[in-house]
């Protein structure tokens, strides 16, 4: 199978980083898509131009991150990671880990795509509000990485390691039981390490 992914990617780490938990990571070709340049895109199958995306031998796409990880962990059989009995409760950590990563992005996108005046601070802010809003509802309900982290929690050290590749780690001092918490998560999960942009770009 081929994941359409690129080393900065946070949605794409996360699922390199599940690929890695599952045990499925050497039965993926990384395709690696550069989003600015417009030769590189045409190779991404997914027709909304997102990353990442998974093409399987069949021909078949699988889109999104949460659907391309939960795949992952199916066919994998490492139900560990995705435990059915707690399968609302973790996909909604999940996807409350995603929307702050979601949040950042746009900021990031605000002052790629628009030029110095064409910036929206008031949507700046509100986005901030997201990621701070999202960051402190984490330190407030955190869980214990016990053997094998759960598909939550790998969102959540994703979208710590991008606050620390773009904004230069800022949420550090604020949030300090999430930094000790994901220096736990990269001590116990090797493909965090594997997977750090900041080693890659
Ligand atoms: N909900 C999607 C979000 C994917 C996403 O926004 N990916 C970014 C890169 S990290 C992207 O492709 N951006 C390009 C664009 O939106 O045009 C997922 O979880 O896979």
């Amino acid at each position: 199978m081929k994941l359409y992914s690129s080393a900065p990617s946070p949605f794409g780490r996360k699922v390199k980083i599940t690929a890695h938990l599952t045990g499925l990571f050497d039965q993926i070709e990384v395709v690696n898509i550069d989003g600015s340049d417009p030769q590189s895109a045409t190779l991404n199958p997914n027709p909304l131009n997102k990353i990442p995306a998974l093409e399987l031998d069949s021909g078949q796409l699988i889109v999104d991150s949460k659907v391309i990880c939960e795949y992952l962990i199916k066919q994998s059989g490492r139900r560990e990671l995705l435990p059915e009995h707690l399968r609302v409760d973790l996909l909604s950590r999940a996807a409350l880990a995603d929307g702050i990563t979601e949040a950042a992005l746009l900021m990031v996108y605000e002052r790629r795509f628009r030029t110095e005046s064409q910036i929206n601070t008031n949507w700046l802010i509100r986005q901030n509000q997201k990621v701070l809003g999202g960051l402190q509802w984490f330190t407030d309900n955190l869980t214990e990485i016990v053997a094998t982290p759960t598909i939550d929690q790998v969102g959540l050290a994703v979208t710590l390691g991008y606050l620390d590749f773009r904004f230069s780690g800022e949420w550090r001092t604020r949030f300090t039981d999430l930094a000790l918490w994901l220096t736990q998560f990269q001590q116990m999960v090797p493909g965090y390490q594997l997977t750090d942009p900041q080693a890659h770009a």
